[in-house]
């Protein structure tokens, strides 16, 4: 794609979405100082709560507002280590002589502590045995699930079934972190996503990083309107209340916009974390607005954090496979050396163990000013010159599956050579091992225009999503399969043999 900005990290990148003062209607925010638990601010829709006005509340005691014995849990929570569990207290309130129970989520910040009120649902404890048993059977099913799409699509069936959403998505991120939904569970009559790839400004950089610190991104509805907290400003701090941890907080208005584009009304999101790394996301959607308890969200959190520790076993698994196989491999090759006479006899003529090692379509060798060719490789003196420049421009191992990229003059030979990996023997001499990839023209398919990803208005300040997600092909040239890291080391453990074998020839 053909983006100038980068609008991952530049433009989408730099809304504010912690300092907004603004939050979702489906719950009450009140922030209160640390010290003396006072109510600091409150958001506007107090009253549906806890039948008084702002004016009435800010200042007091939050003990003031609680019923015998509340407050006590309270202190507890906050002088623990669990104050930073995220598990709600269900807490009874006495308001002008009315008592109701919420569920207050406490969140302890620098300063001051926020607490998020929500209707609370207390359940029958049979729910606890039933929600228990449904975690346990969808944790053995993705653990019996084969390869890792197919865990991914366990995972988004079961997952659609359990929490009642009409779509469910896996959706994993690439190394430039556009994501690619690789598994999918719908109603039929939504929007097909299977396979499509979304550019990284759809989520954000400071999006993605507030899944580290959040279990999952709820948006009930698109359709709501956002509610203030009063006053304007924090009064300990004369700034925007940070809302980065509230589960409350307001959607940026271009998001909103975005569910509108794709005929969604509830959207949630949680984090698949692999390796301490955002892997990908669970992305659930529904036609109509849908306000999952906390119950379920922490059902659904649980269930992510199945997913993540499967797939990352699934993961490691495959990365042993396929070291076991590149080492056996090696003995082969390494065997194969030592009865030639010559290294590059060894490497290139005696069967194709080099190419298959590293999953050639040819290769070459160029030492002492002689070029030995094997399988689909540029001329001589195509690999001469490369090897020139290779000399004059880098040290180490270098590896690259866009060559005309780095060195344009191998326009002439991407077809066998859009991908190069280079060993050197004697860097300085220029003496390498070089092992070539042919071009595999591809396409993508994007949910929409990725060029449209900002749609923007003549007044050049304000923007739109791109509002169509309808598949756009993209064709990449230029490009031969990717070099993984398990491959670039099986090279560097090949080049330390042939370094060995050439010292033996000598002496
Ligand atoms: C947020 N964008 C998000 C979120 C998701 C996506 C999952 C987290 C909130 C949520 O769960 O709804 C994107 N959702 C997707 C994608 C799929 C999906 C790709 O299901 C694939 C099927 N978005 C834009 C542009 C900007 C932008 C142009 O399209 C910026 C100019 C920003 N997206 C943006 C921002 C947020 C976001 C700022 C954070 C919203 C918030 O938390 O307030």
């Amino acid at each position: 794609i053909n983006v100038e900005k980068n609008y991952d990290s530049e433009f989408c990148g730099s809304i504010p979405l912690h300092l907004v003062n603004l939050v979702q209607p489906h719950g009450v925010l009140l922030v209160l100082d640390k010290q003396d638990l006072r109510i600091l601010q409150v958001s506007e829709n107090v009253e549906r709560f806890l039948f008084a006005k702002p004016d009435e509340l800010l200042g007091l005691p939050f003990s003031d507002l609680l019923a015998e014995g509340q407050y006590e849990d309270i202190l507890a929570k906050l002088h623990t280590q669990d104050s930073q569990d995220k598990i709600p207290l269900t807490l009874r309130f006495q308001v002008q002589g009315r008592e109701t129970a919420f569920s207050v989520l406490i969140l302890p910040q620098q300063d001051y502590v926020l607490a998020e009120l929500e209707e609370s649902v207390d359940s029958p404890k049979e729910s606890f045995v039933r929600l228990y048993q449904h975690i346990k059977y969808i944790t053995s099913l993705l653990k019996q699930a084969g390869t890792y799409p197919e865990i991914a699509q366990r995972a988004a069936e079961e997952l659609k079934q359990f929490s009642g959403f009409d779509r469910v998505l896996v959706y994993q991120f690439d190394p430039k972190w556009n994501g690619i939904v690789i598994a999918q569970a719908k109603e039929e009559d939504m929007a097909d996503y299977l396979g499509l790839r979304f550019p990284a400004s759809d989520v954000p950089k400071q999006a993605r990083d507030l899944y580290f610190r959040n279990p999952y991104r709820l948006i009930p509805t698109r359709d709501y309107k956002p509610v203030r907290l009063i006053p304007v400003l924090n009064p300990l701090t004369q700034r925007f209340t940070d809302l980065s941890e509230s589960s409350l907080r307001s959607v940026a208005n271009v998001h909103l916009e975005y569910l509108a584009n794709m005929n969604i009304t509830a959207s949630m999101s949680l984090p698949i974390i692999i390796d301490g790394q955002l892997w990908g996301l669970i992305s659930c959607h529904h036609k109509t607005a849908r306000y999952p308890g906390y119950e379920m969200r922490s059902a659904m959190e649980l269930l992510s954090g199945i997913l993540s520790a499967q797939l990352e076993a699934k993961q490691r698994e495959e990365v042993m496979a396929l070291r076991v196989q590149l080492r056996s491999m090696h003995v082969k090759l390494v065997e194969q050396l030592y009865d030639a006479t010559h290294f590059a006899d060894g490497l290139l003529k005696k069967g194709d163990s080099l190419k298959e090692l590293l999953s050639l379509g040819g290769a070459a060798v160029v030492y002492e000013g002689n070029i030995w060719l094997s399988g689909d490789t540029p001329g001589k003196d195509e690999v001469r010159e490369l090897a020139s420049w290779l000399r004059r421009n880098k040290s180490g191992l270098f590896a690259t599956s866009m060559l005309t990229h780095d060195y344009p003059h191998s326009k002439g030979y991407k077809e066998v050579a859009s991908g190069l990996i280079a060993m050197p023997i004697n860097a300085e001499q220029g003496d390498f091992i070089l092992g070539f990839r042919p071009e595999v023209a591809k396409t993508i398919a994007w949910g929409g225009n990725p060029n449209n990803a900002v749609q923007m208005e003549p007044d050049g300040k304000s923007y739109h999503p791109r509002n169509s997600f309808a598949i756009y092909q993209e064709t990449v040239k230029n490009t031969s399969q990717p070099w993984s890291m398990e491959e670039l080391e099986a090279a560097e453990k090949l080049r330390n043999a042939v370094l060995e074998k050439i010292v033996k020839e000598r002496y």
